[in-house]
């Protein structure tokens, strides 16, 4: 784990930090660079009122001097612009716990005698400061063309059919699109479904795709649980607010195949396209696929094909509509009250999932290469292992095993 991040903040507090340890010397790093990142998750349709209230903007504290990262704890900070409407106010107590939402189970874990503090930390207001971090990591890979991008799938019953439209044009049009969703026609329906849940007080949840380009071989490995890539993109894309699934590449459709039609047969490429069938070792030829079940992960360890994460989101749980509960403070059963929310998030949490996959991709290309700057790290890039023949020969020996 060359990279690591934490965050700090309440939504309704002050500000929000982040320190990102572990990048390199030698990165050209703006606010721009990051602030763009953080445009990215205020918008989508379906959010709620707080992001016209919020304009986020970072500072940069530390870790950056004259443009260029140091190697030294990058700091980040972003203040809440809706801080000041809360500090000093007297507030309604908060006794009726959402179902759904860390309310209750944070009460119980932490004793809290107001469900506030809950709400205040559980909040996805935090995952601003995943983006801004993720928006480090994103520049630090972009370094090596690594490009990670990411739209919406579907939300509810709306599922959208890709084709094969190429990744590329995917990000491209989902960033045009205000429901994230790369095909108009579908992305027409997206927004009529987050119309109505709007109108009926509600909220909706969808599917996002995460895929990361031009990754070299080898990141990540199978010799130890915790360093097997999909774990660690699993546990990251998990731990964003309201995501109750991922799967990697084709995993729930492969589990309805049978073996021989669920993975993808490695084949040889020459420089031209050309497949190679004949016997002899032509060493300028590729390992190819033509096809991607596996999502870019086989063993633990990348090999070379988009990664392709896809994560589901639940509907949040802030509803208008109210839901049953038990007000604490009286010991009734009573319903929730509404505290304002977003609709469907699901759009907006696509560069968030990015940011959490780019922190993933960055730490493992880190922990392949080594290296404490730019200059160091860059040349190795350039000499890592690929999948061709010319830089795997084999012994084609018999050999004694365990003697
Ligand atoms: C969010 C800020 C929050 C919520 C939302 C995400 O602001 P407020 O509570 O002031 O409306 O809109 O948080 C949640 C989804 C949640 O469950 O708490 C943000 O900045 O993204």
């Amino acid at each position: 784990m060359p990279l690591r991040f934490l965050t700090a903040g309440e939504s309704h507090g002050p500000s929000l930090t982040t320190i990102l340890d572990g990048i390199p010397a030698g990165l050209p790093l703006t606010t721009e660079i990051i602030n763009k990142e953080l445009a990215r998750r205020q918008h989508g349709y379906g959010s709620g009122g707080r992001m016209k209230i919020e304009k986020d903007t970072v500072q940069i504290l530390g870790g950056v001097i004259g443009g260029e990262t140091t190697g030294a704890p990058i700091s980040l900070l972003v203040q809440n612009a809706d801080h000041v409407k809360w500090k000093g106010k007297t507030i309604e107590p908060m006794t009726t716990p959402r179902p759904g939402h860390a309310d209750l189970t944070g009460a119980v874990k932490y004793g809290y005698k107001d469900l506030r503090p809950a709400l205040e930390r559980a909040s996805a207001r935090e995952t601003a400061m995943r983006v801004a971090a993720g928006a480090v990591c994103k520049h630090f890979l972009n370094q090596f063309g690594i490009i990670v991008g990411g739209y919406v799938s579907s939300i509810g019953e709306i599922q959208t059919d890709f084709g094969d439209m190429p990744y590329e044009e995917r990000f491209i049009r989902a960033e045009e699109s205000d429901v994230r969703c790369p095909i108009e026609t579908y992305a027409n329906q997206m927004r009529a479904e987050i119309e109505k849940t709007i109108h009926g007080k509600n909220t909706l949840g969808g599917v996002l795709e995460i895929v990361a380009l031009n990754l070299p071989v080898g990141l990540g490995s199978f010799v130890q649980w915790d360093r097997r890539l999909e774990a660690k993109l699993a546990h990251a894309v998990m731990s964003v607010q309201a995501i109750k699934g991922v799967e990697v590449g084709d995993a729930f459709e492969n589990a309805k195949r049978i073996g021989t039609e669920a993975h993808d047969p490695i084949q040889l490429q020459n420089a031209e396209g050309g497949m190679q069938n004949t016997n002899s070792r032509p060493s300028t030829f590729d390992l190819r696929r033509s096809t991607n079940r596996a999502g870019g992960i086989e063993g633990g360890i990348s090999n070379g094909q988009p990664i392709i994460i896809r994560a589901a989101m639940k509907p949040i749980a802030t509803t208008l509509l109210p839901q049953p509960t038990v007000d604490l403070a009286s010991g009734t059963e009573s319903p929730t009250k509404y505290e304002r929310s977003d609709f469907c998030p699901v759009p907006r949490a696509v560069p968030i999932l990015e940011a959490m996959v780019v922190f993933v991709l960055a730490d493992v290309l880190l922990e392949k290469l080594g290296g404490d700057s730019m200059d160091e790290i860059k040349p190795r890039f350039e000499s890592l292992r690929k999948a061709t023949l010319e830089d795997l020969p084999m012994d084609n020996i018999p050999h004694v095993f365990w003697e």
